[in-house]
């Protein structure tokens, strides 16, 4: 148990720098709303608040090539990995509200700064390991892993902090379906674990977990969760859903086996975008599914 204290930091991350969707920036404020902090303390936990986005200044933007607003998205997930990797150091458990996945560039280097062997699982309907050479849309949420393993050699203006501190061996994927030519190619030169939609129906969402954790080893895990992840049919307001997701019972499966293992540091729940609902029901869904993930991994579910 790496939180017997029961310390959570719970981390607002309203960022939309990374994508072009307006919206994705509510995200924290909605999943609040719903009394996330005082459901997380009925189960125990110490909660503090913490804001490192309050007050971000206007960016002067480097053009490099395509990729948009690398300026800003270096100064935020810059002050998220500060904010989190003090949360480490005083034994608190970042959990951390998106905001666009861009963000997992500074919660991601925040563990591997406290736990240099962590192991990181990527939940997501997309792989987020564009180039800044391989991206089409310019969008720093699709690249975040990349920027984490080192694949950029020179990260343009205030991306240049971002640390390249994750092994292939140590990520893996789990819910993908909707990859460009050229995240496909990485994945495989690099050999990273990655159990598509494919894998999950073929092998069941336990025999998936199993092999995720196995070959993640023995040491820290963190999670993080994009709740595209999950079929349009259960969470409709995220900015680029995919259908043929997994079942909400699968979303919460993951996060509940992770809790039962007593070896997760950290969890990101990032791209819920409230205001993509067309109606109220998809903005509760959406909502109420990514306040049960924080819940479930952190031991709601469990007897
Ligand atoms: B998310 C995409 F082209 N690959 O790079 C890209 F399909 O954090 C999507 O997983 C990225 O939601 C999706 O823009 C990023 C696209
Ligand atoms: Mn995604
Ligand atoms: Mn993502
Ligand atoms: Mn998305």
């Amino acid at each position: 148990d790496y939180y017997p204290q029961r310390k959570l930091a719970l981390v607002l991350a309203p960022f939309s720098g990374g994508q072009g969707k307006s919206g994705v920036e509510k995200g924290p404020e909605y999943m609040l709303r719903q009394g996330l902090a005082h459901e997380i303390q009925e189960l125990g936990w110490d909660v503090t608040k913490h804001e490192p986005l309050k007050a971000l200044p206007e960016s002067d933007e480097v053009q490099s090539g395509k990729v948009k607003n690398a300026n800003l998205v270096g100064e935020a997930t810059e002050r998220i990995y500060r904010t989190n990797l003090e949360a480490l150091n005083q034994d608190s458990f970042p959990l951390t509200l998106g905001g666009d996945h861009s963000i997992a560039m500074g919660t991601v280097s925040a563990v591997l700064g406290k736990h240099p062997d962590a192991g990181l699982l990527w939940i997501d309907a997309h792989a987020d390991i564009n180039t800044l050479q391989g991206t089409e849309s310019g969008n720093l949420h699709g690249c975040p892993v990349s920027f984490l393993l080192g694949l950029n050699k020179e990260a343009p203006g205030k991306l240049s902090w971002v640390p390249s501190k994750l092994h292939p061996s140590k990520i893996v994927y789990i819910g993908l379906r909707d990859l460009d030519p050229p995240e496909k190619r990485i994945i495989k030169e690099l050999g990273i674990k990655a159990f598509s939609m494919y894998h999950v129906d073929r092998y069941g969402i336990n025999q998936v977990i199993e092999m995720a954790l196995q070959h993640l080893g023995n040491g820290p895990v963190m999670c993080s969760y994009d709740v595209d992840a999950i079929d349009p049919q259960y969470v409709p307001a995220t900015g680029t859903p995919v259908r043929g997701g997994l079942t909400l019972r699968e979303a919460l499966f993951l996060v509940e086996r992770l809790a039962e293992t007593g070896k997760l540091v950290a969890l990101d729940v990032v791209e819920v975008n409230p205001q993509l609902a067309t109606d109220d029901v998809h903005v509760v869904d959406t909502i109420n599914a990514g306040c049960a993930l924080a819940r479930c991994a952190l031991g709601e579910t469990l007897l």
